[in-house]
C-alpha cells in the first residue's frame, strides 16, 4: 500500500540529525509522493502539505517536544484532519443498511458486520435484500451459518422492499440487524428506486455506503452521487488489503464529509477493523497504537492481580515493583513494549530497556536491603542511602540507582499515558 511509505517519513524526521527548512521542505516532498501515489486526491495533498509546511516552520515547538517531535506531531494532526471522523457505531438495537455498486463487497460485509457486533454480545442477524442477483441468498445464507449469525432471505424472491418487511419481522427479537441490497454496475433509477424503498420501510439508523478502495479517486464521485441519491450516513471502504490506492475513498469520505465506519481488510469474515482514525494514522506513520498498549498493560496486570490503577497513575512505590517488573515481564521484552509507543516520544537510555531475568532478580535482591520507608517513599534515596543499600546487598551503586531510575521512568511513563499526555498529541487514551 502506498500509505505505508508515511513509515518511512516518520522514520527520516526522527532519525534525522538537522532540523530545518530544508528538511520539512523535503519531508512535505515525500508526503505529497505517498499521497498522490495512495490516489488522495490532489486538492487535499495540497491542503495536507501548506499546513504542514506552514506549521512546521512558523509554530513555536512546545517546551515538552524537541524539534523532531515538533514536526512529527504536526504530520500526525494534519495526516489524521484529513480522514477526518471516524463513525462509532454503539452497542444497541439498531438496523444497519448497506448500498453500493455491484461487487463493491456488500454481501460480504454484511456478514462480516453481523459477526463483529455477535463478537460484541450482540444478538445479531443479515436479510439478504438483493433480489437482482440469483446467487446473493445462498451466499449471503451460508455466511451468515458459517459464522453463527442470524439470516432472513426468500430463495428465488422477487420484492426486495417486501423481503425486508418480512425479514425485519421475523427478526424483530434480533438487537442489530445488517440489510444486504443489490448493486448494479451504475447508479441507475431503478436501483435508486429500490434502495429508497427499503429505506422507507426499514428506517434503518444507519445507511452506509460499500466503496471499494481500488477504484482510487473515482471513489468520490460515487459517493457525492449516493449521497445525492438516499443520504448515506457512513461509509465503509473494502478492499484496503489489496489496492495501492485507498487514499482515493479515504479522500471520498472527507470530501462529501461523512465518517469512515469499517475498514475491509481481506476476505476472510474476522477481516474488518472499526474505523478509528488516531490508531489508523498513527500505525500508518509507524508510532504505534497507544490504545492496543494500553490494553495489553490492563490485561496482564489483572492477570498478575497487581494493583494497576496505582500502577497507571504513577503512584505505586518500589514495594510493588517487583510485581510489576515481572507483569510487565510477561508482556515480552520490554524493548517491544516501548516500540508500541509513539516513536521517540520517550527518553529512555538503552539499559533500561534491558530488563533481562537477571536483572530482575538483583533488582530484589537490592530491594531487600531497603527500609520499609524507603520502599514506600523512594524520594528519600540519597547518596548516602544508595551507597548503605549497595554494600547491604553486595551489589554496586550503579545498579542501585540503575533499578531507581527504572522505577522513575515507569512511574513517568505511566503517568503520561493516565493523563494522555504522552508528546503527541491528538492520541487520547481511554482507559
Ligand atoms: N481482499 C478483499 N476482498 C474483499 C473484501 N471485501 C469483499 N471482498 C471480495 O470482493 C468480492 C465481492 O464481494 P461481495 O460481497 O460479493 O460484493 P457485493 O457488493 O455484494 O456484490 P454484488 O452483490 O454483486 O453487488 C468477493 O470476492 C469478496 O470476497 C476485502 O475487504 N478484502
Ligand atoms: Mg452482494
Amino acid at each position: 500500500m502506498a500509505l505505508e511509505a508515511l513509515r518511512d517519513i516518520a522514520k527520516k524526521i526522527l532519525g534525522s540529525t538537522t532540523v530545518d527548512k530544508k528538511l520539512v521542505e523535503e519531508v512535505v516532498k515525500d508526503i505529497q509522493r505517498a499521497l498522490i501515489k495512495a490516489d488522495v486526491n490532489v486538492r487535499h495533498v495540497k491542503e495536507i502539505s501548506e499546513a504542514i509546511k506552514k506549521r512546521a516552520t512558523s509554530e513555536e515547538v512546545l517546551p515538552t517536544l524537541n524539534a523532531k517531535e515538533h514536526i512529527l506531531k504536526i504530520v500526525y494532526e494534519e495526516l489524521l484532519k484529513g480522514v477526518g471522523e471516524g463513525l462509532e457505531i454503539p452497542l444497541k438495537k439498531s438496523k444497519i443498511m448497506l448500498v453500493g455498486l455491484q461487487g463493491s463487497g456488500k454481501t460480504t460485509t454484511a456478514a462480516k458486520i453481523a459477526k463483529y457486533f455477535k463478537d460484541k454480545g450482540m444478538k445479531s442477524a443479515v436479510i439478504a435484500a438483493d433480489t437482482f442477483r440469483p446467487a446473493a441468498y445462498d451466499q449471503l445464507k451460508q455466511l451468515a451459518e458459517s459464522c453463527g449469525v442470524g439470516f432472513y432471505g426468500e430463495k428465488n424472491g422477487k420484492n426486495a422492499v417486501e423481503i425486508v418487511k418480512r425479514g425485519l419481522e421475523s427478526l424483530k427479537n434480533y438487537d442489530m440487524i445488517i440489510i444486504d441490497t443489490a448493486g448494479r454496475h451504475a447508479l441507475e433509477s431503478e436501483l435508486i428506486e429500490e434502495m429508497k424503498k427499503i429505506a422507507d420501510v426499514a428506517n434503518p439508523e444507519y445507511k452506509l455506503l460499500v466503496l471499494d478502495a481500488a477504484i482510487g479517486q473515482l471513489a468520490s464521485k460515487e459517493a457525492k452521487a449516493f449521497h445525492e441519491a438516499i443520504g448515506i450516513n457512513g461509509i465503509i471502504i473494502t478492499k484496503f488489503d489489496g489496492t495501492a490506492k485507498g487514499g482515493g475513498a479515504l479522500s471520498a469520505a472527507r470530501e462529501i464529509g461523512i465518517p469512515i465506519a469499517f475498514i475491509g481488510n481481506g476476505e476472510k469474515i474476522d477481516d474488518l477493523d472499526r474505523f478509528d482514525p488516531a490508531g489508523f494514522i498513527s500505525r500508518l506513520l509507524g508510532m504505534g497504537d497507544i490504545r492496543a498498549l494500553m490494553e495489553k498493560v490492563e490485561r496482564v496486570m489483572q492477570e498478575e492481580e497487581v494493583n494497576a490503577e496505582a500502577f497507571l497513575k504513577g503512584t505505586f512505590t518500589l514495594k510493588d515493583i517487583y510485581k510489576q517488573i515481572e507483569a510487565v515481564n510477561k508482556m515480552g521484552p520490554i524493548r517491544k513494549i516501548f516500540e508500541m509507543l509513539p516513536l521517540g516520544g520517550l527518553k529512555v537510555d538503552g539499559d533500561v530497556l534491558e530488563m533481562t531475568q537477571e536483572k530482575m532478580k538483583r533488582f530484589k535482591v537490592i530491594m531487600d536491603s531497603m527500609t520499609e520507608e524507603e520502599l514506600l517513599n523512594p524520594k528519600i534515596i540519597n547518596s548516602s542511602r544508595i551507597r548503605r543499600i549497595a554494600i547491604g546487598s553486595g551489589t554496586s551503586q550503579q545498579e542501585v540507582k540503575e533499578l531507581l531510575n527504572y522505577y522513575e521512568t515507569m512511574k513517568n511513563v505511566m503517568k503520561k499515558m493516565k493523563k494522555g499526555k504522552l508528546p503527541i498529541r491528538g492520541l487520547k487514551i481511554g482507559i
